[in-house]
């Protein structure tokens, strides 16, 4: 990965799923991956989505993240349009608590795929979290902070039992 380069877009369907976000930002920070934050809705603003996927492309962009709730099509509709890794994630719902968004972002057809992490503040690390094993299979030295980081969070589940 070249220095100062943005490797990872992450869009939102919606202003109100910015408190989510937060976690997978920090994530990718804390490793030194360079990341900006959109909000772009597949459905109430196609044409912005579309500016922001052509500019994703012009930066050479390696990962998109995206996250919508509901009737959550954005990560589907991202997938159909670069030929790039497109990680899904679920935010939770008032009514459904959020099933129906993971069921949204889960079902592609076959060729277009979504890595769908779960839902939320944890299913937004995880997904920061697989974005950097992705980076990282081109990235030695990140690949050692992740190796580095896995042992640490052994240790601390070990360290509960003294
Ligand atoms: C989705 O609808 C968004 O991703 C958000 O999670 C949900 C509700 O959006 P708002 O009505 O709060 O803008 O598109």
């Amino acid at each position: 990965m070249k220095k100062n380069e943005t490797a990872v877009y992450v869009i939102l369907g919606s202003k109100s799923d910015t408190e989510y976000a937060q976690a997978a930002m920090k994530v990718l920070e804390s490793f030194g991956v360079s990341a900006k934050l959109w909000i772009a809705s597949a459905h109430r603003s196609p044409q912005w989505l579309e500016k922001v996927l052509r500019q994703g492309e012009a930066a050479d962009v390696s990962i998109y993240i995206c996250a919508a709730g509901g009737a959550a099509h954005l990560p589907g509709v991202v997938a159909a349009r670069v030929l790039k890794p497109v990680i899904g994630v679920g935010i939770p719902t008032k009514y459904l608590g959020g099933v129906d968004s993971l069921l949204s972002i889960v079902g592609m057809p076959s060729g277009v795929p979504v890595a769908t992490m779960s839902l939320g503040e944890t299913g937004m690390k995880n997904a920061a979290y697989f974005a950097l094993e992705i980076l990282a299979l081109g990235d030695k030295n990140l690949l050692k902070r992740l190796h580095a980081f896995r042992e640490q969070q052994a240790l601390e589940v070990q360290n509960t039992n003294q």
